[in-house]
This record gives structure tokens, sequence and C-alpha cells, in this order.
């Protein structure tokens, strides 16, 4: 079911003229209500009137993280703080984070834009999901729960951890929908089978999970343990939270919520625009939010943007799902590489389980030493060095034949890589070097 099919399913000059109305509205807004954005733009030599077409887009400054760091807490509120009705922070381990400031109307379009993402998944008022998504100032939990009530959806907001009882509650209810992090969905799997259960005898149908980056085949590995059809959602606090895109029946790319999230490629070195279909950052302009609108938001995610006659009959435009942030990229011996690619590879290797951790350390010599530590399955731990230096060599094999690097690959015993019931920490950074792209 299309939840907004008026808008979900418009032509693309109907879309436009919406975006650029709505573009020439925000910008004239922010520039009146924010003085960060009006001295930027004066600095940057331009006027709410100069936004004439939508690709005049381009001649506005872009927001960087770092400028949300500035100027926490409340100095990009585009309204009165008394009519904000709800904050929330990004969940970023170190540093300021950043906040985000929801007026009525914004929890509005927050309800309406995941609602259309649940429905995407083929939810509907007959089913009834489980958010296992972390409730408070992260996103994923009270998003989806802001998206469920439009549906009519019955919500258990169970939110993340307890996992024993989670999986208790999932026969009990007879859970059909489940919401969390792919790693999380991974972690209930391994706990159902130790207490001897059997997804086939749950009434699960379909997962959406995101806030972490996740591979194809690390899909396949999902839909397959927890016997669901899964699908990827997208988001980020500073936007909205979840449900800036998510994918349709059809899984081959997330649909962009483009009447209200403005989406552009960009070149990340040179910040110049670029054409559908071209791999980049990707960057997003709110054009309706109240609280806190951003124009041109950096989000340091890397992916492209196509328009295909989607199945579904949705006809907004699509982002590939991402292949990893900016800052995340590894650069081992010259070769960028990001950890979904290596966790692409590494889960269509038989004997190993979907548990993995890149560790990167920095010899004397400058040259970056990188780790991949794989859990394997129970009987090859226990089995002869040999069946384990076979499946070793296996994994430093293809790595090699795929990606073209060298890693040094660290079988270890299952269950002793760190579970995770949010965001997975794949890759454990022990150089001491300043954060690339700090703004
Ligand atoms: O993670 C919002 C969210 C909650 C999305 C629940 C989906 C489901 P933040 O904590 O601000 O917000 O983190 C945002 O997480 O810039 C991406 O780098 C990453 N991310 C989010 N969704 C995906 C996804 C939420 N589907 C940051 N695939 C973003 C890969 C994702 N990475």
């Amino acid at each position: 079911m299309i939840y907004n099919k008026a808008i979900e399913s418009m032509n693309l000059a109907q879309m436009q003229e919406l975006q650029l109305e709505r573009l020439k509205e925000l910008v004239k807004r922010v520039y009146e209500k924010v003085p960060f954005y009006k001295k930027k733009f004066d600095r940057a030599g331009v006027k709410p009137e100069n936004i004439q077409t939508l690709a005049d887009i381009s001649k506005l400054p872009f927001t960087t993280k770092g400028e949300m760091r500035e100027t926490f807490p409340y100095g990009l509120l585009a309204c009165s703080l008394d009519d904000v009705i709800e904050i929330h922070t990004s969940s970023g381990t170190t540093g300021t984070p950043v906040v985000a400031g929801y007026t009525e109307n914004d929890r509005t379009l927050w309800s309406e834009v995941m609602a259309r993402c649940l429905a995407m998944a083929g939810a509907d008022k007959t089913d009834t999901l489980q958010n296992a998504y972390g409730y408070g100032l992260f996103t994923g939990g009270l998003g989806v729960h802001h998206g469920a009530g439009p549906l009519g959806t019955t919500i258990i907001p169970i939110s993340s951890g307890n996992t024993q009882k989670q999986l208790q509650y999932m026969q009990d209810f007879k859970s059909t929908v489940l919401t969390c992090t792919p790693s999380y969905s991974l972690f209930m799997a391994e706990v159902a089978n130790e207490m001897g259960l059997d997804f086939r005898d749950f009434d699960l149908k379909a997962g959406i999970f995101g806030a972490e980056p996740w591979s194809d085949n690390m899909r396949v590995e999902i839909e397959k343990k927890l016997n669901l059809k899964a699908y990827d959602i997208y988001g980020l606090t500073e936007i909205i939270g979840p449900g800036v895109s998510c994918e349709c029946e059809e899984q081959n790319g997330l649909h962009i919520n483009e009447d209200f999230f403005y989406p552009e490629i960009i070149d990340a070195e040179t910040g110049e625009v670029l054409p559908e279909g071209e791999k980049g950052e990707l960057v997003f302009t709110t054009l309706s939010r109240e609280g806190t609108p951003l124009i041109r938001y950096r989000t340091r995610d890397i992916t492209w943007l196509f328009r295909d006659n989607c199945s579904c009959g949705r006809t907004t435009v699509k982002m590939h799902r991402l292949l990893g942030r900016n800052d995340d990229m590894l650069i081992i011996k010259g070769v960028n590489v990001f950890p979904s690619q290596i966790e692409n590879i590494l889960m269509k290797i038989e004997n190993t389980e979907p548990h993995y951790q890149i560790i990167i350390d920095r010899e004397s010599t400058q040259l970056d030493n990188v780790e991949l530590q794989v859990e394997v399955e129970e009987n090859f731990f226990s089995d002869e060095t040999k069946d384990l230096e076979i499946i070793r060599r296996k994994i430093h094999n293809e790595m090699k034949q795929q990606l073209g690097i060298s890693l040094n690959i660290k079988l270890v015993e299952p269950k002793s890589i760190a579970r995770s019931m949010g965001k997975a920490r794949r890759v454990i950074d022990k150089r001491d070097l300043p954060k690339a792209g700090g703004k």
C-alpha cells in the first residue's frame, strides 16, 4: 500500500514545482529568522531572491556537523523555544552532540514520513510492530513510534535490550514486524537459538532495519536466520531521524521522501554537485522543517541517486543503500575500502559467523595495520588447526581477489566479539589521528 499516493507517485515536474516553492519559502524564512544563516548567506553573497530555480540551490553554502556543534544547543533554531515540543540528539559517542528541535508540524511531518516508510515495508493496521530501537534521545525508537500511529499499526514500544523477554513477547503478541538495528536482529537470532526457539514458529514477516551500515549479503543472512523479509531504512537526527528514505518491496534502493528532504550528491573534495548516478556525499535540505531546518547539510554518507520505473508505483528518487561514511573509509595500502565491502565478502564465506570487527593500528613506519577478526562456527573452532587455516586463507584470498587488499585475518571464538543492541562498533581505530572531516 502506498501511504500517500498523491505525493509518492507524483510526476517529476510536479514534484520539482513543489520542491522549488518550499525551497524559496525556506530560504527566506531562515534568512530572516536565523542569524547563523543570514551571516553565512551574506558572506556567500546570496540573497533569498537569488533562488529562482532548483539548480540555484548550489549558490547556497553547505552546513556541516561542526557548525551544528558550534551552535549547540539552540543556535540553529528557526522558531521560538516555546514552539518546540520535542528534542533529540545524535548518538555520537564523542564531542558535543547535535540537537534537533521539533515543532508540532515537524512531528506531524515525521509521523507522515515514517508512516510512508512502514507502509513501504508492507506494514498496515493489521500488523503488530515490535519496536526494538532504543527509546530516548536517539531518534530510532520514537521515530518509528510516531509513524505507527497514523497507520493504525499496533506498536509494542519495547525498546532495545532485554533480549530473552523480547523474544518471549514476540511470540506472545504474535509480532509481525520487527524494527531494530541489523546487528541487534542478529543478536536476537543468536539468543533465540540458545533458548531453543525457531523463527519459523514466529509470525514475523518483515524487519525494518537501519541506523548503521549493513551489506546486501548481511541481508541474506538476516532473512535466513529470522525468517522474514528485511528492509533497509535510512535517516539521521539532523534531518529528522528515521524516515528520510526506505526500501519498498523491490528491495532495490531506498525511496527518498523528497518532497520534504531535497537530496544532492556532491564531490566530497570539491563540493561540486554531481549528476544522478554518480557516487559521492549525500547532502540534504529540509524543505519544510520549522524547528531546526537545515540548508545543504553534509551527511558524510556515501551513495548515489537514481530514478527507475519502480514496480511499487512510487516515483520518488531512490538512493542506493549506503556504501559507508566518508569518515569510515579505510585506506589500506593506498586502496580505499568501506567496512561494508569487507562485510559483504565475509558474509558469503562458509563456516564463519556474521560477527566481525576491524582493528586498525598504525605501526611506526606510518603504515596502517588492519586486522579483521572473524568468529567461526563453534564446531570449527574446537576442530583441527588445519581446518581453521583453510578458512583463514579463504577469507584472505577472497579479500585480495575482490578488493585488492591484503588483510591480517584472525579467527576468534564464537561469541567473543561484543554484541550490540544498538549501533554495532565494527571498526576499532587505535591510531592516534586527527579525525578526518571534523566539520
Ligand atoms: O541512526 C536514525 C535512524 C534510526 C535511522 C533508526 C534508521 C533507523 P543517527 O543516530 O543520527 O540517526 O545516525 C545517523 O547513521 O548518517 C548514517 O551514517 C547511519 N545510518 C542510518 N541509517 C543507515 C542505514 C539514526 N540504513 C547515521 N544504512 C547516518 C547505513 C545508516 N547507515
